[in-house]
């Protein structure tokens, strides 16, 4: 073990070497950078990759860190549920978001300095439905500036709350747009340059429902609260005052923590009746990958992806979700043995997420359609030729995206309104191996096409605002922006966003 930490650390020490040699030269692009390929490739070969930590290799992040396991749940507290978000009146839609400072007891007896949406910590659920006019009044008042941004939302750049939309502190805008697109869970949170990181963690995160005839008419479980449960799951890290010390905590690579807090929750558990129940999964947390997996090794049912329904359920043992990337699945619990306890556990370090405890009482019975949806790729779309490609490298602070770090001035790619493009992202490796880059693009869902060439797995057959991207992989999307505007697309390790792995599509 300790000759395999003095080896993680001579890699640490050469590829900060190799990185800091090539640091004058980030504005070039790719193919310029020959030379440095090359001198990677031959140090490569002289280095020996079995010496890796496996852990580390797993959970994603290849740096010289290792990814601290969670705290399991206790299962002491019931988890919270958050409130479902009322229109300001009633014949329209009209919403009041506030961003602000608060203090929330999630330790018993102790109150933690967080931030929150209409609250002292994350945010309401915003109900849309699809054709719906919404506008919503964003306030800020906290003391530095902060944007709305409502992820996976089709709407124009001006209503995108990326960068370019910051409010100062005290400020309020109305901003005004139509619900173009089929149900789906969507989340919000704040976007600023450089301190989206902070503010996510400190607790400013909330869910989008959008609901459609279809998404009526399915038979799904969609009791709120009861059969149809939003979980926001974060990792955090509290000192020993139970406060949440960002700048104690971060890490430049993405900032991991050791206590599972799940709707804000520590220790939660989710009671439930003998019943279909469908989980809306959020990957909340600033960097961590989770697997989610019932420790009794049943399966369960994905019925959605980021935005919007599969064509069919996919039946699953687990599911992986990278930071920001969200499923919806349905866990049949009158068909599982629940004598023993029964929980959702991270499969990444074997922690207990979420316990539940399952009530005598069997509920109303509901049923999963085989057909859900008509999502399909066109064999024109399959046919397109890459028109965009994105390259992904780096970590820590020395990341970038075609080489470049972010700069609000510059327009990386332009791309026409309601024009389908097929846009080719490839993570390079380092010469430790690299990690996951989770892939965002704003304004937009998009097509997965293939993943290393080949089809990609049933459960990503749906539409897809965020992706997971291993070290070495190629993937295509196809992707057509209905609104015109300037939209970001970045790592979603929000350090890494925050460090400059970000560029710009102007829609016109
Ligand atoms: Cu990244």
């Amino acid at each position: 073990m300790k000759r395999k930490s003095l080896l993680i650390s001579l890699i640490f020490l050469l590829t900060i070497l190799v990185l800091s040699a090539c640091a004058g030269n980030v504005e070039s692009p790719p193919e310029e950078n020959s030379d440095m390929e090359q001198e990677s490739d031959s140090m490569e070969e002289g280095m020996d990759h079995s010496s890796m930590d496996d852990d580390a290799i797993e959970n994603g992040h290849m740096s010289h860190d290792e990814v601290v396991s969670l705290n399991g749940s206790t299962g002491e507290n019931e988890l919270k549920i958050p409130p479902l978000l009322e229109s300001d009146n009633e014949e329209e839609v009209v919403y009041t978001v506030r961003a602000q400072e608060g203090e929330t007891e999630i330790f018993d007896g102790t109150n933690t300095k967080t931030y929150g949406y209409n609250g002292s910590f994350l945010g309401p659920v915003l109900q849309f439905e699809e054709g719906d006019t919404v506008k919503i009044r964003t306030i800020n008042e906290l003391d530095e500036e902060t944007t709305f941004h409502w992820h996976g939302l089709e709407v124009s750049g001006e209503e995108d709350g990326g960068p370019h939309n910051s409010l100062k502190p005290g400020e309020e805008e109305l901003i005004e747009f139509e619900v173009t697109q089929e149900a789906s869970t969507l989340w919000f949170h704040p976007h600023p340059e450089g301190k989206t990181s902070e503010q996510v963690y400190n607790g400013l995160a909330g869910l989008i429902y959008i609901e459609d005839d279809n998404s009526k008419s399915l038979g799904l479980p969609n009791e709120y609260g009861k059969n149809d449960i939003p979980l926001i799951f974060q990792d955090k890290t509290f000192d020993d005052q139970k406060q949440l010390n960002y700048s104690a905590a971060m890490n430049d690579d993405g900032t991991i923590g050791d206590t599972s807090l799940v709707n804000g929750t520590l220790n939660p558990k989710l009671t439930v009746g003998k019943e279909k129940v469908r989980l809306r999964l959020l990957n909340g947390s600033n960097a961590r990958n989770y697997t989610f997996k019932l420790n009794t090794g049943d399966s369960f049912v994905q019925v959605a992806t980021d935005g919007g329904f599969l064509n069919k359920p996919v039946t699953l043992d687990e599911i992986t979700l990278t930071p920001s990337e969200r499923a919806e699945i349905i866990i049949d619990f009158s068909q599982l043995n629940s004598e023993d306890g029964l929980a959702l556990i991270n499969e990444e370090d074997g922690s207990i997420l979420l316990p539940f405890e399952v009530s005598g009482q069997s509920g109303e019975d509901s049923s999963i359609p085989e057909e859900m949806n008509d999502i399909s790729i066109t064999e024109e779309e399959m046919n397109l030729p890459v028109t965009k490609n994105v390259e992904l490298f780096g970590m820590m602070d020395m990341v970038t995206i075609n080489g470049k770090k972010f700069d609000p001035e510059r327009i990386d790619f332009t791309q026409d309104q309601g024009v389908t493009e097929v846009w080719e992202i490839y993570n390079k490796p380092d010469m430790m191996g690299g990690m996951i880059h989770p892939f965002h693009i704003h304004g937009a869902q998009f097509k997965i096409l293939s993943r290393n060439g080949e089809e990609p797995p049933e459960n990503e057959r749906g539409w897809k605002d965020s992706i997971s991207i291993e070290p070495d992989e190629t993937v295509k999307i196809a992707i057509q922006f209905k609104q015109k505007g300037v939209y970001m697309f970045h790592c979603h390790i929000l350090e890494h966003e925050d460090n400059g792995m970000m560029g710009q599509v102007k829609v016109e």
